[in-house]
């Protein structure tokens, strides 16, 4: 079976992709490999930050592995926070995180925004991007206790209800982070 090191210090992610790829692959965790480094990100798009995460897998252990950089885009907010979603207010609280969302949109009746994970893959010395979009809307305020980060104030288009009130199963169904990790199922089924 194929075995990847997944470098992300994100449990929730961990969990989200191990459910996604339903035991096709075996994906390590950074804890796996005895890796409690805090792996910078200091890019200004996903994709060079996902890479900078699975470029320092090999550099620093020699191991193949994939990262995932993600993050929330609303359009009325010129598409911020962005890459700077996990620490939008300053800080990684994300109840401070989402408040600061819900108050920079206030009443603005453009609530468009997307969902964006792009997932940068090691292996055999080659780099490869696969990417994943889900569109939605903002809600006005939270709802649902599932999931993690921003998925409380999401709702996907073509439902009525945030990530957050959706089971593991619904979310990982369609979510941003299922359509860029099947990519990445179909490239190394296809190896
Ligand atoms: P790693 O870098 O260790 O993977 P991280 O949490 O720092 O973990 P990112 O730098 O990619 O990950 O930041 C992504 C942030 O975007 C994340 O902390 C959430 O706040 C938000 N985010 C990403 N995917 C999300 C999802 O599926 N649902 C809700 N929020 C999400």
């Amino acid at each position: 079976m194929i075995e990847l090191v997944f470098a992300t210090n994100n449990k929730n992610k961990l969990d989200e992709v191990r459910a996604i790829v339903d035991g096709r692959f075996f994906i390590k965790s950074l804890e796996d490999i005895g890796c409690y480094d805090d792996i910078p990100e200091t890019g200004d798009t996903f994709e060079e930050n996902a890479k900078q995460k699975s470029d320092y897998l090999f550099r620093h252990f020699q191991l193949d592995s994939f990262a995932d950089d993600s993050g929330l885009e609303v359009e009325s907010l010129k598409n911020e926070p962005g890459v700077y979603s996990a620490r939008y207010s300053g800080t990684r609280n994300m109840e401070d995180n989402i408040d600061l969302l819900l108050e920079k949109l206030g009443d603005n009746a453009n609530r468009k925004a997307c969902f964006r994970t792009v997932i940068s893959l090691y292996l055999n010395k080659e780099q490869h991007f696969f990417e994943g979009v889900i569109y939605g809307e903002i809600t006005h305020e939270r709802k649902g206790a599932e999931g993690f980060g921003y998925d409380p104030v999401f709702v996907p288009n073509g439902y009525d209800k945030t990530f957050a009130e959706m089971s593991a199963t619904e979310k990982n169904d369609i979510s941003h982070r299922a359509i860029a990790t099947r990519k990445l199922g179909k490239y190394l089924l296809s190896l």
